[in-house]
């Protein structure tokens, strides 16, 4: 019996040498030392013995648990460091190896020419001003000088929503009455930058959807010729000083006298080509002195106050500065378009 107790300790320690991972440990504690081990089995087979014989073999068995118990504590330990340094080797990194280039975004060409715009304008002390995409007929037409049924709204044809009187603004200067009712009377000098929505249809330089930026300034003696500097030095930094930039008559209900301005044609230098209709000239953006009604409806009295008012539509700007052919690739999400930025 004492020779067997010591075969099946030879057998286990040799057993233990080849458990490699936590599973076949598991799996010798089971075979061994588990309720139903070998050892554990003998252990309790010490009643079979003659008495004289068992003593003796009673210590020899603790002894032989003990042993076991302390070679399979060694060996989890060694089997743990095994796993650990293979976990280190497999996961290693070779830092001198380049790295993986990070793809990176890019603005949007309209939000770059928006930044443009906020730059030159801030240098002439106009301050960002936002407003509300979604406007009610009051301040989208009334306010501006045009009544229900006014003809000018015919150029304005927009989404209305299923409120009465609630629609998509048609252009910003619907902000220049938030701004002035903000203001008044303080001198105001603000730009107004957003989305415009119109129900018109779409073409190479049309869209439903696209940006304006307005300009606003109001104070005690503006002039004109407040006006043309403002906007010369828009365009020559904008554009370059070599463009040149002429001043059109035009009309819009909000602003009296109203200009049209153009900058000589960017592609042909001014001498004419589809582009330009053969004019020679680009229509950039459509300004004038505030009309004495809108001063008074933003809250400043036009016997004291004048001021001077442009929107400018930042797309098409950009299709001039880039040689961009068609509107209708800003919203198109095409990345071919957009990675070229
Ligand atoms: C207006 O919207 C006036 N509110 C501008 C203004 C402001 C005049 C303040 C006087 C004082 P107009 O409809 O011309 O004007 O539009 C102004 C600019 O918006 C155009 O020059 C053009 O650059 C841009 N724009 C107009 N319609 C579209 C469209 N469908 N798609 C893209 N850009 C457009």
């Amino acid at each position: 019996m004492l020779e067997e107790l010591n075969r099946l300790e030879e057998e286990a320690l040799k057993a233990l040498e080849t458990a490699e991972d936590e599973e076949a440990l598991d799996q010798w504690y089971r075979a061994y030392l588990g309720r139903k081990g070998a050892v554990t089995r003998m252990v309790r087979s010490v009643g079979t013995l003659p008495k004289e014989e068992r003593p003796a073999f009673g210590r020899r068995a603790n002894e032989v648990k003990q042993a076991l118990e302390a070679a399979y504590a060694d060996r989890r330990e060694t089997v743990r460091r095994m796993a650990l340094a293979r976990a280190l080797e497999e996961g290693a990194v070779d830092v001198t190896l380049p790295g993986r280039p990070v793809v990176r975004g890019r603005l949007h060409p309209a939000t770059r020419t928006l930044r443009e715009i906020y730059a030159i304008f801030a240098d002439m002390g106009f301050q960002v001003y936002r407003s509300r995409d979604v406007e009610t007929d009051e301040y989208n037409f009334q306010l501006l000088n045009m009544p229900p049924h006014h003809p000018a709204r015919d150029m304005w044809d927009t989404f209305y929503t299923t409120q009465e009187g609630v629609l998509l603004r048609t252009h910003t200067s619907p902000g220049q009455i938030h701004a002035m009712r903000e203001f008044a009377p303080e001198p105001v000098r603000v730009i107004l930058p957003g989305m415009c929505y119109r129900y018109e249809q779409i073409t190479a330089r049309s869209e439903i959807q696209f940006h304006q930026v307005e300009g606003l300034a109001v104070g005690r003696n503006i002039t004109m010729t407040d006006l043309k500097g403002t906007l010369a030095e828009f365009a020559r930094r904008m554009f370059g000083p070599e463009r040149k930039m002429r001043f059109r008559c035009s009309h819009f209900p909000f602003t009296e006298p109203s200009v049209e301005v153009d900058i000589d044609c960017i592609l042909c230098e001014g001498r004419g080509c589809p582009v330009c209709k053969h004019t020679g000239w680009l229509e950039i953006l459509g300004a004038g002195m505030v009309h004495p009604v809108v001063l008074r409806n933003g809250g400043y009295d036009p016997d004291v106050y004048s001021g001077f008012a442009f929107g400018m539509g930042p797309e098409r700007i950009t299709m001039l500065k880039y040689g961009i052919q068609d509107i209708r690739y800003f919203w198109g999400n095409d990345l071919r378009f957009l990675e070229q930025f």
